[in-house]
C-alpha cells in the first residue's frame, strides 16, 4: 500500500494516519475545519491524547503526512468521520454520506474503501454502496468495499490501534481479504475477516454490552440508596464470584460510543432490544440521581457554594461530548440557589458554555465539592487544601476515584454510599 487517504481527522482519523504514515505509507488526512488542515500540516494537533503529538510531529517533519481540504487520489480511502444521533435517537448517516461522496471522483478501479465510522446495522449495503453505483462503479468487483470499525479506548489509542484485534467485514470476501491486509500493515494484533453486517453488529453489540452493564450498576446504586445498603461493598463482594463482573455505578454515561451506539440497535430493531433500551434510560437518568443528592446534601444551606469538578465523559481525557457531568454542571448552574464554581484541568474554557475557574478558585469557602470525573488530579486532590479552604469540607465523589479519608472534618460520600447522607449542617462542620 502506497498511498491512503483517511477522511474525518478528529479522535480516530487523526492517530489512525498517524501510526500509518509511521508504518512510512504515504498519507494525506482529510477535514473539513481550516483549523485542524493548517495546525497539522505545522505538526500540531487540537486534540488531546497521550503520545500523539510527538507521533505526529515526527511524521509531519518527515513528510509521510500531511493535511488537505480535498481528498486525492490513493490506494486506499479510510472514512473516520463521526455518525451523530438525530433528536429522535436515530444514526444520522449524513457524514459518512457526504464523505462517501467526496472520495467518489477520486475513486479508481482497484481501490479499497473503508469505513471506520460506528454505523447503523446494513449501512454499507444500504447507503455506502448505492453512492458508488451511482458514480458508475461496481460496488463489489471494481472496488472493495469493507467496515472495519474502530475499536480503541480514549487514552489509550495509539497503543489500542497497534494490539487491538481488529474486525474487518467485507461486501465480499475479496474485498475483505483486500481490506484487511490493509491493517496487517500496521496491526500487530489479529485481523479477523467477516461479513459487513456482521462487523457493523458486533462493533455495536461490544458498547451495547457494556452500556447494559453499567446501567445494572446504576440501578444497584440506586436501589442501594433505597435500601440503605453500600453499593461498593456489594459490587465488591459479588465480583469474588469468578464468573461476576458488576461494573461500577456513576454520574451515567458519556462519550460518543457507549452513549450513541446501543440506539442504532434499537433504531432496526425497536421490538427485540427491549433491554438496550432500558439500559439507556437508566444511564440518562444518572445526572438527575446526582442532582437529587446534591439537593438533599445542600438543603439546610441558605447559599450553598458548590464547587463541580471535572466535565468529561471520563477520566484524563478533554473530550466532552454526551459527558453527563456537563449535564449536571447545567442544572446546577440553573438553580439561583446555588453559587457555582466550575474547575477542569483537562477541558479548555472554549469549549464549554460556562466560565471554568482553577482548582483553587473553586473550592475557597465552598460548602460542596461535586467530582463527576476521574482524573488524575482529582484521585490526588490533596485533602488538606480542601480542610483549610472549603468552609464546610464535604465531597461527594460520583466516581469512587478520590483516595480522600473520612477523618478530620471531612465528610465524603460515594454515588451508592448514600448510608446516612445528610444535609450538610448549617454551620460549618469545622467548627
Ligand atoms: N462508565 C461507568 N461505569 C463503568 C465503566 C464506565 O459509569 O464501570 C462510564 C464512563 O465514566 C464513561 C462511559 O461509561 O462515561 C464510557 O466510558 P468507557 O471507558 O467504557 O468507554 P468509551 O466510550 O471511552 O469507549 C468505548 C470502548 N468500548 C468498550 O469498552 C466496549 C472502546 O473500546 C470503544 O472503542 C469506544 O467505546 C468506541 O469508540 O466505540
Amino acid at each position: 500500500m502506497q498511498k491512503i487517504c483517511v477522511i474525518g481527522l478528529g479522535y480516530i482519523g487523526l492517530p489512525t494516519a498517524a501510526i500509518f504514515a509511521r508504518a512510512g505509507v504515504s498519507v494525506v488526512g482529510v477535514d473539513v475545519n481550516k483549523q485542524v488542515v493548517e495546525r497539522l500540516n505545522k505538526g500540531e494537533i487540537i486534540i488531546e491524547e497521550v503520545g500523539l503529538p510527538e507521533v505526529v510531529k515526527e511524521v509531519v517533519e518527515s513528510g509521510k503526512l500531511r493535511a488537505s481540504m480535498e481528498p486525492e487520489e490513493a490506494d486506499a480511502f479510510i472514512i473516520s468521520v463521526p455518525t451523530p444521533i438525530h433528536e429522535d435517537c436515530t444514526a444520522n448517516v449524513e457524514y459518512v454520506r457526504s464523505a462517501t461522496k467526496a472520495i467518489v471522483p477520486y475513486l479508481k478501479k482497484g481501490n479499497v474503501v473503508i469505513v471506520e465510522s460506528t454505523i447503523p446495522p446494513c449501512t454499507m449495503d444500504d447507503v455506502v454502496a448505492p453512492i458508488i453505483e451511482e458514480a458508475g462503479l461496481n460496488p463489489k468487483e471494481d472496488v472493495a468495499l469493507a467496515h472495519c470499525p474502530e475499536r480503541v479506548l480514549p487514552g489509550r489509542i495509539l497503543i489500542e490501534l497497534v494490539e487491538n484485534t481488529r474486525i474487518v467485514g467485507g461486501l465480499t470476501p475479496e474485498a475483505t481479504a483486500k481490506a484487511a491486509d490493509v491493517y496487517r500493515q500496521i496491526v500487530t494484533g489479529d485481523v479477523i475477516e467477516t461479513e459487513a453486517v456482521t462487523a457493523e453488529m458486533s462493533k455495536l453489540m461490544e458498547n451495547t454490552f457494556r452500556d447494559v452493564n453499567i446501567a445494572l450498576a446504576n440501578e444497584l446504586a440506586k436501589i442501594s440508596a433505597r435500601l440503605g445498603v453500600d453499593a461498593h461493598k456489594v459490587i465488591e463482594l459479588a465480583n469474588k464470584h469468578p464468573r461476576v463482573n458488576i461494573h461500577q455505578p456513576g454520574p451515567g454515561v458519556g462519550g460518543h460510543c457507549l452513549a450513541v451506539d446501543p440506539y442504532f440497535i434499537v433504531e432496526k430493531a425497536p421490538e427485540e432490544a427491549r433491554l438496550i433500551q432500558l439500559s439507556r434510560d437508566i444511564n440518562n437518568s444518572m445526572p438527575d440521581f446526582v442532582i437529587e443528592q446534591i439537593i438533599k446534601l445542600t438543603a439546610e444551606l441558605k447559599e450553598p457554594k458548590i464547587a463541580l469538578f471535572g466535565l468529561t465523559y471520563k477520566g484524563n481525557i478533554d473530550d466532552v461530548r454526551e459527558s453527563p457531568a456537563i449535564e449536571i454542571v447545567e442544572k446546577v448552574l440553573a438553580n439561583p440557589r446555588y453559587d457555582v464554581r466550575v474547575h477542569d484541568p483537562h477541558v479548555r474554557e472554549e469549549q464549554v458554555p460556562f466560565p471554568l475557574l482553577s482548582f483553587e478558585e473553586a473550592v475557597k469557602g465552598a460548602n460542596l465539592v461535586v467530582v463527576l470525573a476521574d482524573h488524575n488530579e482529582f484521585k490526588a486532590i490533596d485533602q488538606q487544601a480542601l480542610l483549610a479552604q472549603m468552609e464546610t469540607p464535604v465531597v461527594f465523589d460520583t466516581k469512587n476515584c478520590t483516595s480522600l479519608k473520612q477523618e478530620e472534618g471531612l465528610t465524603v460520600y460515594r454515588i451508592g454510599d448514600v448510608i446516612g447522607l445528610q444535609a450538610i449542617a448549617v454551620k460549618p462542620i469545622s467548627s
